[in-house]
Protein backbone atom coordinates (compact mmCIF):
# COMPACT_ATOMS: atom_id res chain seq x y z
CA UNK A 1 0.00 0.00 0.00
CA UNK A 2 1.01 3.78 -0.34
CA UNK A 3 0.61 5.72 2.09
CA UNK A 4 1.83 9.89 2.73
CA UNK A 5 2.25 11.20 6.48
CA UNK A 6 2.49 14.81 7.05
CA UNK A 7 4.74 15.52 10.13
CA UNK A 8 5.77 12.32 9.78
CA UNK A 9 9.38 13.01 11.11
CA UNK A 10 8.12 14.04 14.25
CA UNK A 11 6.88 11.85 17.53
CA UNK A 12 3.87 9.93 16.40
CA UNK A 13 4.64 10.19 12.58
CA UNK A 14 7.71 8.41 12.33
CA UNK A 15 6.39 5.81 14.81
CA UNK A 16 3.66 5.39 12.30
CA UNK A 17 6.36 5.66 9.63
CA UNK A 18 8.80 3.82 10.80
CA UNK A 19 6.35 0.79 11.55
CA UNK A 20 4.92 0.82 8.09
CA UNK A 21 7.98 0.72 5.87
CA UNK A 22 8.86 -2.15 7.93
CA UNK A 23 5.97 -3.69 6.86
CA UNK A 24 6.80 -3.50 3.80
CA UNK A 25 4.66 -0.88 2.30
CA UNK A 26 5.58 2.38 0.59
CA UNK A 27 5.53 5.90 2.79
CA UNK A 28 6.19 9.14 1.89
CA UNK A 29 6.78 11.60 4.74
CA UNK A 30 6.53 15.38 4.25
CA UNK A 31 7.74 17.42 6.96
CA UNK A 32 8.95 20.97 7.69
CA UNK A 33 11.19 19.44 10.33
CA UNK A 34 10.53 22.57 12.54
CA UNK A 35 9.67 19.59 15.44
CA UNK A 36 10.78 16.36 13.72
CA UNK A 37 13.89 15.16 12.90
CA UNK A 38 15.05 13.13 9.88
CA UNK A 39 16.88 11.15 12.41
CA UNK A 40 13.79 9.55 13.18
CA UNK A 41 12.92 7.67 10.14
CA UNK A 42 14.23 5.45 8.28
CA UNK A 43 15.54 7.67 5.29
CA UNK A 44 17.10 4.68 3.62
CA UNK A 45 13.39 3.45 2.75
CA UNK A 46 11.18 6.24 3.28
CA UNK A 47 10.38 8.86 0.72
CA UNK A 48 11.00 12.25 2.64
CA UNK A 49 10.08 15.69 1.52
CA UNK A 50 11.19 18.36 3.68
CA UNK A 51 8.64 20.63 3.21
CA UNK A 52 6.02 23.12 5.01
CA UNK A 53 2.11 21.81 4.71
CA UNK A 54 1.01 25.30 4.35
CA UNK A 55 3.53 25.50 1.16
CA UNK A 56 0.90 25.39 -1.41
CA UNK A 57 3.23 24.57 -4.34
CA UNK A 58 5.31 21.65 -2.78
CA UNK A 59 1.78 19.90 -1.86
CA UNK A 60 0.73 20.36 -5.26
CA UNK A 61 3.24 18.28 -6.89
CA UNK A 62 3.27 15.50 -4.00
CA UNK A 63 -0.76 15.19 -5.15
CA UNK A 64 -0.46 15.73 -8.59
CA UNK A 65 2.66 13.08 -9.08
CA UNK A 66 1.32 10.24 -6.89
CA UNK A 67 -1.94 7.94 -5.76
CA UNK A 68 -1.98 6.96 -2.38
CA UNK A 69 -4.08 4.47 -0.42
CA UNK A 70 -4.03 6.18 2.94
CA UNK A 71 -3.36 9.52 4.23
CA UNK A 72 -2.11 10.42 7.48
CA UNK A 73 -2.38 14.35 8.70
CA UNK A 74 -0.14 14.56 11.30
CA UNK A 75 1.95 17.65 10.82
CA UNK A 76 0.56 20.59 13.88
CA UNK A 77 1.81 23.01 15.80
CA UNK A 78 1.71 20.60 18.97
CA UNK A 79 2.32 22.96 21.50
CA UNK A 80 -0.89 24.55 22.83
CA UNK A 81 1.01 27.15 24.63
CA UNK A 82 2.43 28.00 21.54
CA UNK A 83 -1.12 28.44 19.98
CA UNK A 84 -1.64 31.02 22.64
CA UNK A 85 1.07 33.11 21.64
CA UNK A 86 0.86 32.63 17.99
CA UNK A 87 -2.29 32.49 17.03
CA UNK A 88 -2.53 33.09 13.46
CA UNK A 89 0.04 30.67 12.30
CA UNK A 90 -1.39 27.97 14.93
CA UNK A 91 -4.50 28.36 12.49
CA UNK A 92 -2.36 28.71 9.28
CA UNK A 93 -0.71 25.35 10.28
CA UNK A 94 -3.27 23.55 12.36
CA UNK A 95 -6.73 24.12 10.77
CA UNK A 96 -5.45 26.17 6.83
CA UNK A 97 -3.45 23.19 5.64
CA UNK A 98 -5.94 20.41 7.02
CA UNK A 99 -8.61 22.10 4.34
CA UNK A 100 -6.33 22.47 1.84
CA UNK A 101 -5.02 19.18 1.96
CA UNK A 102 -8.90 17.78 1.92
CA UNK A 103 -9.40 20.05 -1.25
CA UNK A 104 -6.42 18.42 -3.00
CA UNK A 105 -7.38 14.67 -1.91
CA UNK A 106 -10.61 15.22 -3.13
CA UNK A 107 -9.63 16.60 -6.73
CA UNK A 108 -6.55 14.24 -7.13
CA UNK A 109 -6.91 11.19 -5.13
CA UNK A 110 -8.73 8.77 -7.23
CA UNK A 111 -7.77 5.14 -5.08
CA UNK A 112 -7.59 6.68 -1.76
CA UNK A 113 -8.98 4.56 1.03
CA UNK A 114 -9.05 6.82 3.72
CA UNK A 115 -7.62 10.12 4.62
CA UNK A 116 -7.16 10.51 8.57
CA UNK A 117 -6.94 13.50 10.41
CA UNK A 118 -5.69 13.73 14.14
CA UNK A 119 -6.99 15.80 16.66
CA UNK A 120 -6.73 15.97 20.31
CA UNK A 121 -8.40 15.55 24.07
CA UNK A 122 -7.98 19.50 24.08
CA UNK A 123 -11.33 19.92 22.03
CA UNK A 124 -13.31 19.04 25.26
CA UNK A 125 -11.48 21.97 27.31
CA UNK A 126 -12.52 21.88 30.99
CA UNK A 127 -15.86 20.41 31.26
CA UNK A 128 -15.55 18.30 34.42
CA UNK A 129 -17.83 14.99 33.08
CA UNK A 130 -15.59 11.61 32.98
CA UNK A 131 -15.12 9.97 31.15
CA UNK A 132 -14.68 11.84 27.63
CA UNK A 133 -16.61 10.53 25.25
CA UNK A 134 -17.11 11.40 21.75
CA UNK A 135 -20.03 13.24 22.07
CA UNK A 136 -19.39 14.85 25.03
CA UNK A 137 -19.91 18.62 25.16
CA UNK A 138 -17.37 20.39 23.48
CA UNK A 139 -15.64 23.55 25.35
CA UNK A 140 -12.22 24.07 23.05
CA UNK A 141 -10.51 27.15 25.55
CA UNK A 142 -7.22 28.04 23.24
CA UNK A 143 -6.54 28.67 19.78
CA UNK A 144 -5.08 24.82 19.23
CA UNK A 145 -8.37 23.74 20.36
CA UNK A 146 -10.61 25.53 18.27
CA UNK A 147 -8.48 24.90 15.26
CA UNK A 148 -8.52 21.14 15.97
CA UNK A 149 -12.12 21.11 16.25
CA UNK A 150 -12.82 22.84 13.18
CA UNK A 151 -9.88 21.13 10.97
CA UNK A 152 -12.29 17.60 12.79
CA UNK A 153 -15.47 18.81 11.84
CA UNK A 154 -14.15 19.64 8.14
CA UNK A 155 -12.67 16.37 7.82
CA UNK A 156 -15.53 14.53 8.84
CA UNK A 157 -17.87 16.61 6.38
CA UNK A 158 -15.81 16.07 3.19
CA UNK A 159 -17.06 12.32 3.80
CA UNK A 160 -21.03 13.08 3.91
CA UNK A 161 -20.81 16.09 1.37
CA UNK A 162 -18.00 14.66 -0.97
CA UNK A 163 -17.92 11.00 0.01
CA UNK A 164 -14.09 11.32 0.15
CA UNK A 165 -13.65 8.74 2.55
CA UNK A 166 -12.04 10.48 6.47
CA UNK A 167 -11.75 9.93 9.76
CA UNK A 168 -10.65 11.77 12.76
CA UNK A 169 -9.12 10.80 15.66
CA UNK A 170 -8.70 12.44 19.36
CA UNK A 171 -5.21 11.91 20.90
CA UNK A 172 -5.27 11.64 24.70
CA UNK A 173 -1.82 11.93 26.59
CA UNK A 174 0.41 9.89 23.95
CA UNK A 175 4.12 8.88 24.92
CA UNK A 176 6.83 6.65 23.69
CA UNK A 177 10.25 6.94 22.55
CA UNK A 178 11.10 10.02 20.06
CA UNK A 179 9.15 12.39 22.10
CA UNK A 180 10.91 15.35 22.34
CA UNK A 181 11.42 16.55 26.10
CA UNK A 182 13.23 19.83 25.29
CA UNK A 183 10.11 22.48 26.01
CA UNK A 184 8.90 22.72 29.47
CA UNK A 185 5.26 22.33 27.16
CA UNK A 186 6.52 18.37 26.46
CA UNK A 187 4.70 15.72 27.25
CA UNK A 188 5.73 15.30 31.18
CA UNK A 189 6.27 11.61 30.51
CA UNK A 190 9.18 12.90 28.09
CA UNK A 191 10.59 15.10 30.31
CA UNK A 192 10.24 13.12 33.69
CA UNK A 193 12.01 9.89 31.94
CA UNK A 194 15.11 12.31 31.06
CA UNK A 195 15.17 13.02 34.36
CA UNK A 196 15.34 9.80 35.69
CA UNK A 197 18.16 8.81 32.79
CA UNK A 198 20.03 11.73 34.09
CA UNK A 199 19.82 10.19 37.67
CA UNK A 200 20.79 6.82 36.55
CA UNK A 201 24.27 8.79 34.83
CA UNK A 202 24.59 10.28 38.95
CA UNK A 203 23.79 13.75 37.42
CA UNK A 204 22.01 16.32 40.33
CA UNK A 205 18.30 16.43 38.66
CA UNK A 206 14.74 17.79 40.42
CA UNK A 207 11.61 17.88 38.36
CA UNK A 208 9.47 20.38 38.37
CA UNK A 209 5.84 19.17 39.50
CA UNK A 210 3.10 21.69 38.98
CA UNK A 211 0.39 21.28 41.36
CA UNK A 212 0.02 18.53 44.28
CA UNK A 213 0.73 15.36 41.25
CA UNK A 214 -2.37 13.79 42.30
CA UNK A 215 -3.81 15.27 38.67
CA UNK A 216 -4.64 12.64 36.50
CA UNK A 217 -4.10 12.12 32.49
CA UNK A 218 -5.01 9.27 30.11
CA UNK A 219 -1.85 8.15 29.46
CA UNK A 220 -1.30 6.06 25.94
CA UNK A 221 1.45 4.12 24.95
CA UNK A 222 2.97 5.06 21.26
CA UNK A 223 2.51 1.15 20.07
CA UNK A 224 -1.34 1.19 21.32
CA UNK A 225 -1.54 4.46 19.42
CA UNK A 226 -0.29 2.94 16.20
CA UNK A 227 -2.16 -0.06 16.30
CA UNK A 228 -5.47 2.29 17.19
CA UNK A 229 -4.66 4.77 13.97
CA UNK A 230 -4.05 1.51 12.00
CA UNK A 231 -7.51 0.11 12.84
CA UNK A 232 -9.77 3.38 12.30
CA UNK A 233 -7.90 3.72 8.97
CA UNK A 234 -8.80 0.41 7.81
CA UNK A 235 -12.54 0.19 9.25
CA UNK A 236 -15.76 0.69 7.23
CA UNK A 237 -17.83 1.99 10.13
CA UNK A 238 -15.27 4.37 10.71
CA UNK A 239 -15.71 6.60 7.66
CA UNK A 240 -16.79 9.66 8.51
CA UNK A 241 -16.78 9.67 11.93
CA UNK A 242 -14.27 10.19 14.82
CA UNK A 243 -12.93 8.39 17.53
CA UNK A 244 -11.18 9.25 21.04
CA UNK A 245 -7.46 7.36 21.28
CA UNK A 246 -6.82 6.71 24.81
CA UNK A 247 -6.12 3.71 27.11
CA UNK A 248 -9.27 4.16 29.10
CA UNK A 249 -7.63 4.54 32.57
CA UNK A 250 -6.13 7.96 34.71
CA UNK A 251 -3.05 7.85 36.08
CA UNK A 252 -1.84 11.03 38.76
CA UNK A 253 1.35 12.16 38.29
CA UNK A 254 2.71 10.80 41.85
CA UNK A 255 1.53 7.60 40.24
CA UNK A 256 3.77 7.92 37.58
CA UNK A 257 6.55 9.00 39.51
CA UNK A 258 6.09 6.14 41.67
CA UNK A 259 6.31 3.84 38.68
CA UNK A 260 9.55 5.03 37.61
CA UNK A 261 11.41 4.58 40.79
CA UNK A 262 10.22 1.26 40.82
CA UNK A 263 11.71 0.53 37.34
CA UNK A 264 14.65 2.42 37.70
CA UNK A 265 15.78 1.34 41.63
CA UNK A 266 16.30 5.64 42.29
CA UNK A 267 14.18 8.28 43.72
CA UNK A 268 13.13 11.23 42.01
CA UNK A 269 13.63 14.85 43.88
CA UNK A 270 10.46 16.65 42.81
CA UNK A 271 10.36 20.19 43.35
CA UNK A 272 6.36 20.92 43.92
CA UNK A 273 5.13 24.40 42.20
CA UNK A 274 2.31 25.87 41.94
CA UNK A 275 -0.28 24.34 39.32
CA UNK A 276 0.14 26.04 35.70
CA UNK A 277 -2.89 28.58 35.19
CA UNK A 278 -5.44 26.33 33.05
CA UNK A 279 -4.38 23.04 33.67
CA UNK A 280 -7.38 20.67 34.14
CA UNK A 281 -7.72 18.42 36.85
CA UNK A 282 -8.59 15.17 35.47
CA UNK A 283 -8.97 13.59 32.06
CA UNK A 284 -9.37 9.96 30.94
CA UNK A 285 -10.91 9.02 27.80
CA UNK A 286 -14.11 6.49 27.46
CA UNK A 287 -12.69 4.27 24.33
CA UNK A 288 -15.86 1.82 23.91
CA UNK A 289 -16.39 3.33 20.52
CA UNK A 290 -12.42 2.44 19.28
CA UNK A 291 -13.30 -0.90 21.07
CA UNK A 292 -15.97 -1.64 19.17
CA UNK A 293 -14.09 -1.87 16.11
CA UNK A 294 -12.03 -4.18 17.41
CA UNK A 295 -9.33 -1.97 20.16
CA UNK A 296 -7.96 -3.61 22.69
CA UNK A 297 -4.78 -1.63 24.36
CA UNK A 298 -1.96 -4.15 24.98
CA UNK A 299 -0.24 -1.78 27.43
CA UNK A 300 -0.88 -0.33 31.27
CA UNK A 301 1.05 2.15 32.60
CA UNK A 302 3.31 0.13 34.16
CA UNK A 303 4.14 -1.86 31.12
CA UNK A 304 4.46 0.95 28.88
CA UNK A 305 6.66 2.90 30.87
CA UNK A 306 9.00 -0.20 31.69
CA UNK A 307 9.36 -0.95 27.82
CA UNK A 308 9.89 3.18 27.27
CA UNK A 309 12.09 3.32 29.79
CA UNK A 310 14.14 0.66 29.09
CA UNK A 311 14.21 1.74 25.16
CA UNK A 312 15.25 5.18 26.52
CA UNK A 313 18.07 3.59 27.79
CA UNK A 314 18.96 1.58 25.47
CA UNK A 315 19.54 4.38 23.16
CA UNK A 316 22.26 5.80 25.24
C1 LIG B 1 -2.06 17.50 26.76
C2 LIG B 1 -1.41 17.69 25.42
C3 LIG B 1 -1.81 19.00 24.80
C4 LIG B 1 -3.34 19.12 24.76
C5 LIG B 1 -3.91 18.88 26.17
C6 LIG B 1 -5.42 18.83 26.15
C7 LIG B 1 0.72 16.53 25.45
C8 LIG B 1 2.20 16.68 25.52
N1 LIG B 1 0.02 17.67 25.55
O1 LIG B 1 -1.60 18.47 27.67
O2 LIG B 1 -1.29 19.08 23.49
O3 LIG B 1 -3.84 18.19 23.84
O4 LIG B 1 -3.46 17.62 26.67
O5 LIG B 1 -5.93 18.70 27.42
O6 LIG B 1 0.18 15.44 25.29
N2 LIG B 1 3.64 18.89 34.24
C9 LIG B 1 4.49 19.05 35.34
N3 LIG B 1 5.81 19.28 35.10
C10 LIG B 1 6.33 19.36 33.83
C11 LIG B 1 5.46 19.20 32.72
C12 LIG B 1 4.10 18.97 32.98
O7 LIG B 1 4.07 18.98 36.50
O8 LIG B 1 7.54 19.56 33.68
C13 LIG B 1 2.20 18.63 34.51
C14 LIG B 1 1.28 19.60 33.81
O9 LIG B 1 1.09 20.77 34.55
C15 LIG B 1 0.00 18.74 33.72
C16 LIG B 1 0.54 17.31 33.53
O10 LIG B 1 1.89 17.36 33.97
O11 LIG B 1 -0.73 18.82 34.90
C17 LIG B 1 0.50 16.82 32.10
O12 LIG B 1 1.15 17.79 31.29
P1 LIG B 1 1.41 17.57 29.72
O13 LIG B 1 1.96 18.86 29.20
O14 LIG B 1 2.19 16.34 29.49
O15 LIG B 1 -0.03 17.27 29.12
P2 LIG B 1 -1.43 18.07 29.19
O16 LIG B 1 -2.44 17.06 29.57
O17 LIG B 1 -1.33 19.31 29.98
Amino acid sequence: MNYLITGGAGFIGSSLANYLVDKGHSVTVIDDLSMGKTENIETNKITFINADVRDLESMNDVFQNNQFDYIFLLAAIASVADSVERPIETHNVNFESILYTLELARKTQKNLKRILFTSSAAVYGDEPTLPKKEESVIRPLTPYAIDKFAAEKYTLLYNNLYELPTSAVRFFNVYGLRQNPASVYSGVLSIISKQFTKLLNHEKVEFNLYGDGEQTRDFVYINDVIDALLLVAGSEESKGEVYNIGAGQYTSLNEVINVFEKISGVKLPVNYLQAREGDIKASYADISKLVSLGYRPNYNIYKGIEEYFSALLARQ
